[in-house]
């Protein structure tokens, strides 16, 4: 029984986040809490962030993304490189079964080019992802400030628990 406790318990806690949550369903696919940072004026790129989860036994890939706002949007990866971290662009995130894939700073990520007008605070950044079996999932990332780990103001992407496949609620 212990251990229902405890999963009641992170349910507890984690109720106020998943209130405030913004997800959007296609098929087995639910994208929960996007979210980009703001850019300075200049800045022709930008990043977005969110937690991908596949139902159980719906495994699927994300294959391509776009937006609006960017003349250019792919799929990156971080990785080393002669002990440099450096970010590469990945053709495909395959997503298992019942499990996320958390795309947050310094890991997988949603990478913009050729933006049209700068990523401001408090806006929404249109975003469409492309699933192999769910095919096109519209979400709206909120833009969070500059230096922002997280969305809502919390200091992580939500979901990067290190239990994947336990946060099913
Ligand atoms: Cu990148």
């Amino acid at each position: 029984m212990t251990r229902g406790i405890w999963l009641g318990a992170l349910f507890v806690l984690w109720a106020p986040v998943c209130a405030m949550a913004d997800e959007y369903e296609a098929g087995g696919i639910t994208v929960a809490h996007p979210w980009a940072r703001a850019t300075p004026g200049g800045a022709t790129v930008g990043a977005a962030y969110a937690q991908i989860k596949a139902k159980d036994g719906e495994p699927d890939v994300l294959v391509a993304a776009s937006s609006p706002v960017a003349g250019r949007v792919e799929i990156h990866t971080h990785s080393m490189d002669g002990g440099v971290m450096k970010m590469r662009r990945i053709e495909k995130l395959p997503i298992a079964g019942g499990a996320s894939a958390v795309l947050k700073p310094s890991g997988d990520h949603i990478m913009l080019f050729d933006l049209k007008e700068p990523l401001k605070e408090g806006a929404l950044l249109p975003i469409t992802l492309v699933f192999e079996k769910a095919g096109e999932v519209k979400i709206e990332a909120t833009i969070e400030p500059p230096g922002a780990k997280g969305p809502h103001g919390l200091d992580d992407q939500p979901g990067d628990q290190g239990h994947s496949g336990h946060d099913k609620h």
